[in-house]
């Protein structure tokens, strides 16, 4: 595959497509549009576009597909660059499209209960415009005062719903969809139900900008629950408050709207990272448990029984967060763990384990055993609920062959996670960062119908070139095109 170079007249040619001033070639800008939140240590090179562009419309999408196709020039599209995969990386350079300007809420459609909106709309205003409405768009990324709607749905988010709703695409109902070819169409649509032909709504979902480009999002929306509480409930040690998460289910037949776990190590960096402690700070673990209904009544019978529930099972306590002020401050934990990780440590891997949740016990043992025998720390949190467990595996500062010991605890972390029926990604991705190790994951007829199904979407392969299949190059050999 030979991609042209994004020279002068190419630039010329990107500028008459959308006016010069969604057109970028200043230095400091692609740089700027040239990485997610993966910590450079992950790559062995500097990845870097040759423009930027930040198109205002479907048309500007479709223009700038269609003339990349037809001179092969790669394109990456990118969100808010949020995402921890290196999934807006420009592998192979080209152009990265951004939609920091395609970023208007078109409709909040209150028959239907959907809310349509472009790719570049912050995830908080899709739940704040839903909210005016007495509605709940559901999907909760811990990013999401900072995401974008578009890269959600590229990487199928999950964040801390997902255990009673489910995951970004559980919201989706339709997309507006721009192929490599420039060719504009419609997957899916406000209906609720649909076997017409194959489901390529939630092919598209989670697919990482590889075979088209989303340009209109719909989103299911369902009507707001009112109250709200969240149970912070301290165990002493973090067996105990793994082995206690099925019973909540299980023993009092509610399903909470998150159920999130944060060892004592994660607890502790984002206590000095924003200032304050949760109570029980030398507790080993935290579960935050949030239970919500439309009367209050209820649900104060709700957390009493849930609160028992915990005692039962060794909690050292229980909170119920109640007001604005208490949730707000646990959140602000909670949500703040990623960034805490990535001030304190400069040697480290995120990774994003998901598990069936009866395997979460095993798992974490083996995280344990694993990090130990490296000598690595770890620091564990997240959305126990549905297994899916963010390992941050830390190496100290002055270590020399951290590099090695971190990939040989990636490796086997994944061996584990292979033998206990889990996956690479949970909810962040592949991208440019898990792409090796997808074939532990991934049997050869599926990477084979993967790689069919990229072919028949992008003949040319210029839809974020270098993501989930190998398209027969390497970036490496990026500048061996032709001119
Ligand atoms: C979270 O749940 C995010 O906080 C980020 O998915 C997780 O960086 C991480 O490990
Ligand atoms: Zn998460």
């Amino acid at each position: 595959m030979h991609y042209i170079p994004v020279n002068e007249e190419v630039v010329r040619d990107l500028e008459y497509l959308l006016g010069s001033h969604n057109v970028s070639v200043e230095r400091e800008k692609m740089q700027a549009y040239s990485h997610d939140e993966v910590g450079i240590q992950f790559w062995d090179r500097t990845y870097c576009a040759e423009a930027v562009v930040f198109p205002e419309t479907t048309e500007h999408v479709s223009a700038v597909l269609a003339y990349a196709n037809r001179r092969k020039v790669p394109v990456t599209p990118r969100g808010a660059g949020t995402g921890l995969s290196g999934g807006a990386v420009p592998a192979f350079g080209g152009i990265v499209m951004a939609f920091d300007r395609m970023n208007r809420i078109l409709e909040v459609d209150l028959d239907n209960l959907t809310i349509t909106a472009e790719p570049g709309v912050v995830t908080s205003e899709i739940q704040a415009a839903a909210a005016k409405h007495g509605l709940e768009y559901v999907g909760d990324p811990c990013s999401g005062d900072a995401s974008f709607i578009g890269g959600n749905v590229a990487e199928n988010a999950g964040g801390n719903k997902v255990v009673k709703y489910g995951t970004t695409g559980a919201s989706v109902l339709a997309l507006e969809v721009v192929l490599p070819s420039g060719e504009v169409t419609w997957f899916g649509g406000k209906r609720r139900k649909d076997v017409t032909g194959l489901d390529l709504v939630h092919l598209m979902v989670g697919s990482e900008g590889i075979l088209g480009v989303v340009t209109k999002v719909v989103l299911k929306l369902i009507p707001r629950l009112q109250h709200v509480v969240d149970l912070l409930v301290p165990f002493r040690g973090i067996e105990e408050a793994i082995a206690f998460v099925p019973r909540v289910m299980r023993e009092t037949g509610l399903i909470p709207s998150s159920l999130e776990f944060i060892d004592q190590k994660s607890l502790s960096l984002v206590s000095r990272y924003i200032g304050s402690s949760l109570p029980y700070g030398e507790a080993g673990a935290h579960l935050i448990i949030q239970l919500e209904n439309g009367d209050p009544d209820v649900l104060a019978d709700q957390y009493e029984q849930v609160g028992e529930l915990c005692f039962d099972g060794g909690a050292m306590e229980v909170f119920v967060a109640d007001n604005k002020n208490f949730r707000e401050h646990l959140w602000k934990a909670r949500k703040n763990i990623a960034e805490a990780v990535m001030a304190f440590y400069s040697k480290y891997a995120k990774e994003d384990l998901a598990v069936p949740t009866s395997a979460v016990p095993e798992l974490m043992r083996a995280i344990d055993r694993v990090c130990g025998k490296h000598d690595l720390a770890s620091a564990n949190y997240g959305h126990v609920g549905d297994g899916n467990i963010h390992v941050n595996i830390l190496a100290d500062e002055d270590r020399e062959d951290w590099r090695e010991a971190i990939e040989s605890a990636r490796l086997e972390l994944y061996e584990v996670t292979v033998r206990l029926g889990g996956a690479l990604s949970g909810e962040h991705g592949i991208g440019l960062k898990r792409k090796k190790y997808l074939p532990l994951f991934l049997d050869e007829t599926q990477i084979r119908l993967i790689r069919g199904i990229k072919k028949v979407f992008d003949p040319n392969m210029i839809l974020n070139p270098g993501k989930l299949v190998d398209i027969g190059t390497e970036p490496s050999d990026r500048f061996s095109r032709e001119t």
